[in-house]
């Protein structure tokens, strides 16, 4: 096995390229100077070159015209799905070698680091959209291995809207904004998108699903990833399994509330990309493990499904995913341009060892992707653009086309050949030559779609009913908002029609917060499909979130609110014990500059509460001291602060005199739980106070505990 190198190491020459005879002419290599493209030298970029200094420009200004001209032509197309995103660099190491299942070279030697590059993203927004939005996630993984690149594009829902390819112009021009008037940006809350779904009952399954507290993350870092469609694996003897891949976050799975979701979007529209940013500068590198659901050929049609059906899952506790590996993150982008935006993922780049099936919308993805590059990167040598490069040798006979970087050397550009040698060599399958695997395909050319794809309603069911109670209510809040922008009643009440075949509590409960209602001959006569005859589950615990990692706080970010006269052991030793587990603070006052302490030392400020607000943060701290929290008190927007965790259910902690800010700020059952206390350690539903100082060690572990929860439902409004 050759020892992978990382893609930056990449030679950007050709070794075989004549132009190395140039190299001993480039002399002038560690020359800084400013040039021109063409190598130059300037003595100025700033002004240009006038027939006298009050003259006209003049026409031969070379430096000019060149620097204008490739400023015109800067950008690029964006995607036309996943435009805004971000990305990193890492590495992928197998926890055990996978020989029984795939040849993948890269899933066999635990010693090996392969490079990765990751791309995580929204769908529907524009380049320079807000994080935030309601949206699918991608989350695509572009392994350098050691056998070719492997583009693992995935998202983070594991169904999708629609069965076959040939749909997903009308899906995504339906969702975009409206073509008469570009409205509305990065959202589903309009009429076309809901007018779609209402007329496309395979949608169903996916709608509950970006209606959920999945398609609001906290953080990119702590959501699952799914390869979606079932792959196969085929081990060196040639058999093959299916295989569906999962990415499991080990921070857990957390999403952010609607409400806070949308004023992030106005605060800082780049959250999720600031969050991965920070967190890989930081050294706490982003993990997630690789799982896979693995399922015997001949269990293919043994399910209440079929698995080559996008718009279904395999339940966990049907087939369990088994964690083969690790991926970590841990070096950002040198430059955003280069690497984040001409990366370029393509479904069909796999390595031997993985295969694709018959789902009619991974087929058409096999298409979509090598096209769009072709477009977004202005033509067929976007391979070899640094970040696309595969880290090992590329020999083939393609050759010419826009932007070709390699020069090639001889006359033999076709294959067989003799002049050449008969060079470049077929491989064979022995020594790592990828071979389709050899499925026996029989048909009648039809244009239509299996009866066994039918059942639309059976797992949006299912996911449903795996909610707990909170994320039921989300969801019916998330469907009242998004058909609450629809304009049209008719719309409105197709939708709720729809989901009256998913759950009449679940439709019952949207359809009265959106003026429509359920109407029962056409709910219960529906003619959905029954689910064919096979395996399946009636709950999946794994579906619901509220069943996630919850014992850390690293890397949360807590908002400590002083003001001069704060209690400087008090902010010391809290903020010491969250940073030992992994948290990160932010000591917030009305203005940048150190305060000082009831002892008289300086805390430094971080942010201003100009500057930042609760809903950048996962939870918020008052430390005591007379004077700091007199002052606080005087401030609207510390008390906003508190309100507003208050009210997104996060974490709350007070400790000595901080308390009473949490009574000035009124909010009711934290003023309740300081009663009950009669003034020690008290632990509400994530609100934590303590007025004694003996009690601040058992406060911080409580608190603790607290954030780790991530957030406490149980504090909501009632629907
Ligand atoms: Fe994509 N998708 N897609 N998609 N997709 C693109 O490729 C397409 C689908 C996904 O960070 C485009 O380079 C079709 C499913 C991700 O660069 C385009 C169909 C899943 C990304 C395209 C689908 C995805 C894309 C736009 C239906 C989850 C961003 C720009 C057959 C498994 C990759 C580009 C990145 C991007 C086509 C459906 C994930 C146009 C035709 C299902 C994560 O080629």
């Amino acid at each position: 096995m050759t020892k992978p190198r990382t893609n930056d190491a990449r030679p950007i020459v050709d070794e075989n390229s004549k132009d190395r005879a140039l190299e001993p002419f480039r002399e002038r290599a560690a020359d800084s100077y400013f040039t021109t493209d063409q190598g130059t030298r300037l003595p100025s970029t700033d002004d240009s070159l006038h027939g006298g200094p009050r003259g006209p420009t003049l026409m031969e200004d070379f430096h000019l015209r060149e620097k204008l001209t490739r400023f015109d032509h800067e950008r690029i197309p964006e995607r036309v799905v996943h435009a805004r995103g971000s990305a990193a660099h890492g590495y992928f190491q197998v926890y055990e070698p996978m020989a029984e299942y795939t040849r993948a070279s890269f899933l066999q030697d635990p010693a090996v680091k392969t490079p990765v590059f990751v791309r995580f993203s929204t769908v529907v927004g524009s380049r320079g959209s807000a994080d935030t939005v309601r949206d699918v996630r991608g989350f695509a993984t572009k392994f350098y291995t050691d056998e070719g690149i492997f583009d693992l594009v995935g998202n983070n829902i594991p169904v999708f809207f629609i069965q076959d390819g040939i749909k997903f112009p009308d899906l995504v021009h339906a969702v975009k904004p409206e073509p008469h008037h570009e409205m509305p940006q990065a959202a589903s809350a309009h009429d076309t998108f809901w007018d779609f779904a209402s007329l496309t009952p395979e949608t169903t399954h996916m709608l509950l699903w970006v209606l959920s507290d999945r398609a609001i993350p906290r953080s990119y870092r702590m959501m699952e990833g799914f390869g979606v469609h079932t792959f196969r694996l085929v081990n060196a003897a040639g058999k093959a399994r299916f295989v569906k891949f999962h990415w499991k976050p080990l921070l857990g799975m957390h999403s952010l509330v609607w409400d806070e979701a949308q004023k992030i979007a106005g605060k800082d529209a780049d959250f999720h990309r600031r969050d991965l940013w920070e967190a890989i500068e930081s050294g706490a590198f982003p993990e997630w493990e690789l799982g896979v659901q693995i399922i015997e050929e001949e269990d293919e049609h043994a399910f209440a499904f079929d698995i080559l059906d996008a718009t279904k899952l395999v339940p966990e506790e049907l087939v369990p995913v088994r964690r083969i590996g690790k991926l970590t993150l841990q070096r950002n982008p040198d430059n955003f341009f280069a690497e984040t935006e001409q990366v370029a993922f393509q479904v069909h780049n796999v390595v031997p060892g993985i295969d694709f099936t018959n789902d009619p919308l991974l087929q058409a993805r096999l298409f979509s992707y090598l096209d769009t590059q072709l477009l977004r990167l202005g033509g067929p040598n976007f391979a070899q653009i640094p970040i696309n490069r595969p880290v090992v040798p590329v020999h083939n006979h393609q050759q010419d086309g826009l932007a070709q970087q390699k020069i090639r050397t001889g006359r033999v550009n076709y294959h067989p050949n003799s002049l050449g040698g008969g060079c470049p060599m077929m491989a064979p399958e022995k020594l790592g030559a990828f071979v389709h695997y050899a499925e026996k395909v029989d048909g009648h050319k039809v244009r239509a779609r299996s009866d066994s794809f039918k059942d639309h309603y059976s797992q949006a069911t299912l996911f449903w009913s795996s909610l707990s109670d909170p994320e039921k209510a989300h969801l019916v809040r998330a469907a009242r908002f998004e058909l609450g922008k629809v304009e049209s009643p008719e719309i409105r009440q197709r939708v709720i029609d729809q989901f009256s075949r998913v759950d009449s509590e679940f439709a019952s409960r949207v359809a009265a917060g959106i003026g429509a209602s359920v109407n029962g001959a056409k709910a219960g006569g529906a003619p959905a499909a029954m689910p064919k005859a096979g395996r399946t589950v009636a709950a999946s615990p794994a579906l619901s979130m509220q069943n996630t990692v919850k014992d850390s706080i690293k890397s949360r970010k807590i908002a400590f609110l002083v003001a001069d006269g704060a209690d400087g052991n008090e902010v010391t030793l809290v903020k010491a014990a969250l940073l030992a587990g992994g948290a990160q603070v932010d000591v917030v006052a009305k203005a940048l500059g150190p305060v000082t302490s009831a002892e008289g030392s300086a805390i430094a400020v971080d942010k201003s509460l100009l500057t930042v607000d609760s809903v950048m943060y996962d939870a918020v701290y008052v430390p005591g001291g007379k004077a700091s929290v007199a002052s606080l008190k005087t401030q609207r927007a510390a008390a906003t602060f508190v309100q507003e965790a208050f009210r997104h259910c996060k974490p709350i902690g007070a400790s000595g005199d901080g308390v009473d800010l949490l009574t000035a700020a009124d909010v009711e059952d934290i003023a309740l739980s300081d009663a009950k206390s009669g003034g020690d350690l008290v632990a509400d539903r994530g609100v934590i106070t303590a007025r004694g100082a003996s009690a601040l060690g058992s406060f911080t572990k409580k608190l603790i505990e607290a954030i780790a929860q991530h957030r406490h439902w149980d504090r909501e409004e009632a629907e």
